[in-house]
């Protein structure tokens, strides 16, 4: 299986600001962010929509746009694999985008997502991706968060029938994160979207997007709550990058940090042959100048080939397989042995999370 890598469009047009601090480096824009991205080993990107046309652009001004970015989409062969729109930035959006006490904000918000399904549409974007950044709450006594879901639940509905009604071939995703921008998130973890999920009218084209941070934030494992989607079928994309827990989103570089969690991602990833793109949504450091967010590209894409490297290695290992060969046969309704005194089981898992950490270290 060929894998394709993909980044945020967002990860490096980012300039380096943060909460205390202006940005560290020049603008770069969507155009030159896809043909650099193709240049240093990207084959996809996705994008907010408003990434590429400045909300309220006139219909000409954003076929304009999509013109020259299918263009250059065709000579740099660079591919869109999801879109999503920015209902997070703008002040209107200040109190919730779906789940704003305003109805008519409400309204606002569907008509953004419609209009950057369009788009995606137009860049034949296979999904849509939904983080709804503003869909949560600091004052729990400013709306019953049950209130929240069902107005979640009822604009999840109107934008599948939407896509389905416009005959678009696209699925919807929604991806879940614990809190920031907000102080809480209503959709924190995977296990609290497919719930979600299961009560929509179309549940079948909505699935979910985990990102590694946002499981990290939550402090929980994201193998795990990849686990979840994957078993429920509703793996629709990943978010690769790092993030230390239980802390603000850093978004760093996949890589640098949680090595570990990252190998048990790209394990299970592998060893599903899942079949979508690796898909960074990183930030490259405040330190990192105009070509060091290039470097920051090619080290998320070399990370995760080593680390699907070491998962080979893995699988390769003699020990190994006779350590996990040993776990398999215990899977047994069987008597251990012929006189039923059975000896107290050695569980060897020492031995193989040692073997785990000489594999990533590259000493053995
Ligand atoms: C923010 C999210 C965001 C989405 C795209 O934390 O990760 O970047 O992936 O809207
Ligand atoms: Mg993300």
């Amino acid at each position: 299986m060929k894998r394709i890598f993909s980044f945020g469009l967002w990860t490096v047009m980012h300039r380096g600001g943060d909460p205390f601090g202006q940005p560290t480096r020049a603008p770069l824009d969507p155009l030159q962010a896809m043909s650099g991205l193709a240049a240093h080993g990207a084959q996809a990107f996705e994008l907010h929509a408003e990434d590429l046309i400045p909300s309220g652009s006139p219909d000409a001004e954003r076929d304009r746009l999509i013109r020259k970015a299918r263009g250059l989409m065709e000579d740099v062969g660079i591919i869109c694999v999801a879109c999503g729109s920015d209902v997070f930035s703008d002040p209107v959006f200040r109190d919730g985008g779906l789940t704003s006490n305003e109805a008519r904000v409400r309204r606002q918000a569907i008509a953004r997502y419609k209009a950057a399904i369009d788009v995606g549409h137009l860049l034949d974007a296979p999904l849509f991706n939904i983080w709804g950044g503003r869909d949560g709450a600091e004052v729990d006594a400013s709306r019953s968060p049950l209130d929240a879901l069902k107005r979640l639940r009822d604009g999840f509905n109107e934008l599948a029938d939407y896509i389905a009604r416009q005959g678009y071939n696209m699925r919807l995703s929604i991806e879940p994160k614990p809190n920031e921008p907000r102080g809480d998130l209503y959709l924190s973890t995977v296990g609290h979207t497919l719930g979600l999920i299961a009560t929509l009218e179309q549940p079948d084209r909505v699935g979910v997007v985990l990102e590694l941070a946002h499981a990290a934030m939550a402090g929980l494992n994201p193998a795990y709550e990849v686990a979840h989607a994957l078993h429920a079928g509703k793996l629709f994309g990943i978010h690769l990058n790092g993030q230390r827990p239980l802390r603000f989103d850093q978004d760093l570089r996949f890589g640098g940090a949680n090595l570990k969690d990252g190998f048990f991602v790209v394990k299970l990833l592998e060893e599903e042959v899942w079949p979508g793109p690796r898909s960074f949504d990183a930030r490259p450091y405040r330190t990192t100048d105009g070509q060091g967010v290039w470097q920051f590209v090619e080290g998320c894409i070399r990370a995760y080939q080593i680390l699907a490297e070491k998962v080979q290695q893995y699988h390769d290992d003699p020990e190994v397989q006779h350590l996990l060969a040993e776990i398999a046969s215990w899977d047994t309704e069987e008597p251990d042995d012929a006189g039923g005194a059975s000896a107290p089981r050695v569980f060897a898992y020492e031995r193989l999370d040692h073997l785990v950490f000489e594999i990533l270290m590259g000493t053995r």
